[in-house]
């Protein structure tokens, strides 16, 4: 049976290069009628141009057929989700059954059926007639139609398995989502080139035909010959291209030319000369309805989405993308690592024994898919770098496939990860390899490899990490140290986090589904989800975080000026602005002269006395419209803290007011010390909180399972005095988790300040706390009426100890609702970091304000943290009765432990002794 063979497939012409040519071409996309077999054996007997469809149901091409109720979706990350018996498939294999009928134009003769994309494996038939089948579902097919077109009305039959022996080399992490979901047409156009062109200005190509580029004054170039013309480069940061056409005596294909050079030099990766550091995301293609049927438009809003967010590099993971990705990523500049479709991580789950990789009887299908991707994208100047693919272990035919590349492209690098040898590889490329073995492998301090003979090559390979900094719900912690990284060490030629997007799919009772919410029986849950961007393609905090990182222009402050390097040739002008407790003193706009790097002289700051302190911004902002972002558009900023002479800082609220309990509007229950209520508002709290609710890199890095071994999220409070002494209310009490002798004694410390009300907080942990804390601070509710709230501190975003970098010191004011990240799979979010003050309100403007001695980190939201934590999905958290605030000392880190490290030792929380102190005062 041809789905369960090793042959890549049969009666496909050669492949050949995507090109935009005027030879007609009939799109054959709309709706198909459509029917789904459970099993594959079915009878094909609706290939015949007689057979009547006129009861089956109508699907649209491109689409995948479980997107369109007909069976659903199911995720794996790694595992297969049959038996690992290649090149078998179980009889439950979904088999979609899909008939066009078109009328072929007057005078059209001859022709191409074009696939570019089915899944997983497919066999056509014209007028009855079987043209041959194919696999490979993210690459093209074409098969000769000439033959069996016939004037007039026309049947196009195509019958898609959704299991084959393909799908043991397409087992990526997502969703498994069968369909002709890509287009489908009939083209006359059969050209074929290979243009080459560098850095120094050398043109040439392959192909039966003649090249012209008007602009470069290049006019019917025959194929082999070299010419030198005078063009600018092409870069990510520079996307210069030149239209050319390339002529055959049937057609006339357009094309875009770029021009430009990757090598590598004593172990540095370069483009044109120079040293290339990719700031790179991993791309999978996804849309929250469409699945990887991906509309243009939404191709067209990532790339915009990237280059807007300083990305200046994409990895298509884990296959070739869409052809007209590529053009975009041509257009509007973005290095690309273009990723074969190979895939056989399950076979880790048997030891690697059986791994396609290393079975001659896959060889072919194996090279097939390499051919097909390298002939398809060869002439696309953004594509820096061929793929093998992605964990698909070692073996054999890793190298069949690396010597035909290199004689076919001898001018792009291979790269693959998944055998550390590096034995077929011009790149050493890791994931989630730690900050200190990246720094190592900087420094070409790696451990060396057994074998001599290969390590003396890696060693001089650049570096490249393919996968970093999983952004798996809230994080990825530790961007700033990777790229730190990236800056010092020319090795290294930086990364691509992973991943782009989450790929939740629209669903009725959830919101957004995940691997499970389908009743699949084996899933992986919500390792699906685990983009930079949200379903919707918003933008996650770890997006934002990864821009700032990603900046192009640096700012270094010093004494009176300010260093600017700017490592972008774009437009920039440098407004700054002056803010003092949140608000705007004055504005301005910085002269800074061109060129890579220049110090300039501050402005002359106004005298304003503010215990605040007042904060100079200035920020990078594009200073003409460019294709991806209009003028004004933020590239970079940098913030300090102005401390001229003559403001001295005064703290925040100074200790001991001096005026005596009970203060207007604070009531405490004598016997427990307990606050009741708080200038009229019902209070609960505060009292200290170690627990959050677990974010996916504790859940699935461990953390989660060994603090609820611990206890730490059903602490116990035990009040062991009230003492009432001199106008201040001191609560004693220890706070511990049952079934360990570990606690925190805990000293509440009440006092009138003004006309508000202190609590000053020292915490002195008891025993040996060895796990580091989710975090150290005070709990409180308030009633549900609080609606809004308005901070001195870092935003607008949400930021934790490593993450946040996005995060600016200002005066920002959300509502509750809008200070939530909206998390597919519900967990700690929304902490608002290093705030001075903050004012909680209701509809009618009263409420409460709080300022922090130190600054603090403030959550509010209106559901607890136990409820947060219990949530699988959006759809389960719904406001309650209160509202629920955390003042926090400080909390943990995130990390990348889902998968990678975790958080570093910088960023972690332990149990210490601690003091901190709060003024609540009536708004
Ligand atoms: C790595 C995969 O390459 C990627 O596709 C994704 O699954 C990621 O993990 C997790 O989200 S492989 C892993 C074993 C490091």
């Amino acid at each position: 049976m041809y789905f369960a063979d090793f042959a890549p497939g049969a009666g496909r012409l050669e492949p050949r290069a995507a090109l935009h040519s005027d030879a007609p071409s009939l799109d054959l996309g709309g709706e198909w009628r459509f029917r789904l077999s459970p099993v594959a054996d079915v009878p094909d007997d609706f290939a015949a141009p007689s057979f009547d469809d006129a009861s089956w149901d109508v699907l649209p091409v491109p689409a995948h057929w479980p997107l369109h109720g007909h069976g659903a979706p199911a995720y794996t990350n790694v595992v297969y989700p049959f038996p690992v018996d290649p090149p078998y498939v179980p009889d439950e294999n979904p088999t979609g059954d899909y008939r066009r009928v078109f009328d072929l134009p007057e005078g059209w003769s001859g022709g191409r059926l074009r696939f570019e994309g089915v899944d997983s494996t497919f066999k056509v038939w014209l007028n009855g007639h079987e043209l041959g089948f194919s696999t490979g579902s993210r690459l093209p097919a074409e098969f000769d139609a000439g033959p069996y077109l016939v004037r007039g009305r026309n049947v196009l039959a195509v019958r898609v398995h959704q299991w084959s022996a393909a799908s043991y080399l397409e087992d990526q992490d997502m969703w498994w989502l069968p369909g002709i979901f890509r287009e489908v047409t009939l083209t006359r156009s059969s050209a074929d080139v290979f243009v080459r062109a560098a850095a120094d200005g050398t043109l040439s190509f392959e192909g039966e035909g003649l090249l012209s580029v008007p602009e470069l004054g290049v006019a019917d170039l025959a194929p082999g010959v070299e010419v030198r013309v005078a063009a600018e480069p092409w870069s990510a940061d520079s996307p210069r291209l030149y239209d050319a056409t390339f002529t055959t005596a049937e057609e006339t294909v357009r094309l875009r030319v770029g021009f430009r050079t990757i090598t590598i030099e004593d172990g540095v990766l370069k483009a044109n000369g120079v040293p290339l550091v990719f700031k790179g995301v991993n791309r999978h293609e996804f849309h929250p309805d469409h699945g990887r049927a991906v509309p243009y438009e939404t191709m067209v809003e990532d790339v915009l989405l990237m280059k807007r967010h300083n990305v200046n590099a994409v990895r298509t993971s884990h296959y070739p993308p869409h052809p007209a990705f590529l053009d975009l990523c041509d257009e509007y500049g973005l290095w690309v690592v273009d990723e074969c479709d190979l895939e056989t991580h399950g076979f880790g789950h048997t030891g690697w024994r059986g791994n396609p990789t290393d079975d001659p009887r896959w060889s072919q299908a194996l090279l097939d898919r390499m051919r097909r991707m390298v002939e398809r994208d060869k002439n696309h100047p953004s594509v820096v770098m061929w793929s093998l693919g992605n964990e698909a272990g070692v073996g054999a035919n890793l190298k069949v496939m690396a010597d035909w590349t290199r004689r076919r492209d001898p001018s792009r690098p291979i790269h693959y990860e998944g055998d550390v040898s590096c034995a077929n590889v011009d790149v050493y490329s890791r994931m989630y390899a730690s900050h200190a073995e990246v720094a190592a492998i900087g420094r070409g301090e790696e451990e060396p490899l057994d074998d001599p003979e290969l390590d003396a090559p890696r060693r001089a390979m650049p570096f490249v990490q393919c996968e970093y900094a999983h952004a798996m719900g809230n994080g990825p912690g530790g961007l700033a140290e990777y790229q730190e990284l990236f800056d010092t060490h020319p090795r290294l030629a930086g990364g691509f986090v992973w991943e782009w997007i989450d790929h939740g799919l629209t669903h009725q009772e959830y919101g957004y589904a995940y691997g499970g919410d389908f009743g699949e029986p084996l899933h992986d849950s919500n390792f699906v989800v685990d983009g930079l961007v949200f379903p919707d393609r918003t933008p996650s905090p770890g997006l934002l975080d990864l821009k700032k990182v990603f900046e192009p222009v640096r700012f270094a402050f010093s004494e009176g000026t300010v260093t600017v390097t700017r490592a972008v040739p774009y437009p920039l002008a440098f407004p700054w602005a002056l803010t003092a407790d949140g608000t705007l003193v004055a504005e301005g706009v910085l002269e800074v002269p061109e060129g890579e790097s220049a110090e300039v002289k501050l402005p002359a700051l106004p005298e304003v006395a503010e215990p605040g302190g007042l904060w100079l911004t200035v920020q990078a902002v594009l200073g003409a419209d460019l294709p991806w972002a209009a003028a004004g558009h933020e590239v970079a900023w940098g913030q300090t803290r102005v401390a001229t002479a003559g403001r001295t800082a005064t703290r925040v609220s100074g200790a001991d007011g001096g005026g005596t309990l009970p203060a207007a509007g604070a009531a405490f229950d004598s016997r427990t010390g307990r606050l009741t209520g708080l200038f009229g508002l019902d209070v609960e709290g505060p009292r200290l909180e170690l627990w959050r609710a677990p974010v996916d890199n504790e859940r699935f890095g461990g953390l989660e399972w060994n603090w609820r071994q611990l206890g730490l999220h059903r602490l116990t409070h035990r009040v062991d005095a009230v003492i009432r002494e001199d106008g201040v209310l001191t609560v004693r009490s220890r706070v511990a988790p049952a079934a360990t002798d570990l606690g925190m004694n805990v000293t509440y410390r009440w006092s009138a300040e003004g006309e508000g009300l202190r609590l000053d907080v020292h915490v002195v942990p008891e025993g040996e706390w060895t796990l580091p804390l989710p975090r150290l601070g005070l709990a409180m509710t308030l009633p549900a009426s609080v609606e809004e709230v308005v901070w001195f501190g870092r935003g607008p975003g949400e930021a934790y100890p490593d993450t946040g970098l996005a995060a600016r010191v200002g005066g920002f004011g959300a509502t509750v609702e809008e200070l939530q990240t909206p998390y597919v799979y519900p967990q700690e979010n929304g902490q608002r970091a290093d705030v001075r003050w903050a004012r909680l309100t209701g509809a009618d403007g009263r409420g409460l304000r709080i300022e922090g001695d130190p600054a603090f980190g403030l959550t509010v939201r209106r559901w607890s943290t136990e409820d947060l934590a219990a949530a699988s999905h959006l759809t389960d958290l719904r406001p309650g009765e209160r509202v629920h605030v955390h003042l926090d000392h400080a909390q943990h880190g995130v990390g990348t432990a889902a998968c990678g490290p975790g958080v570093l030792p910088l960023y972690e929380l332990h149990a210490r002794e601690a003091r901190f102190a709060f003024r609540f005062s009536a708004v």
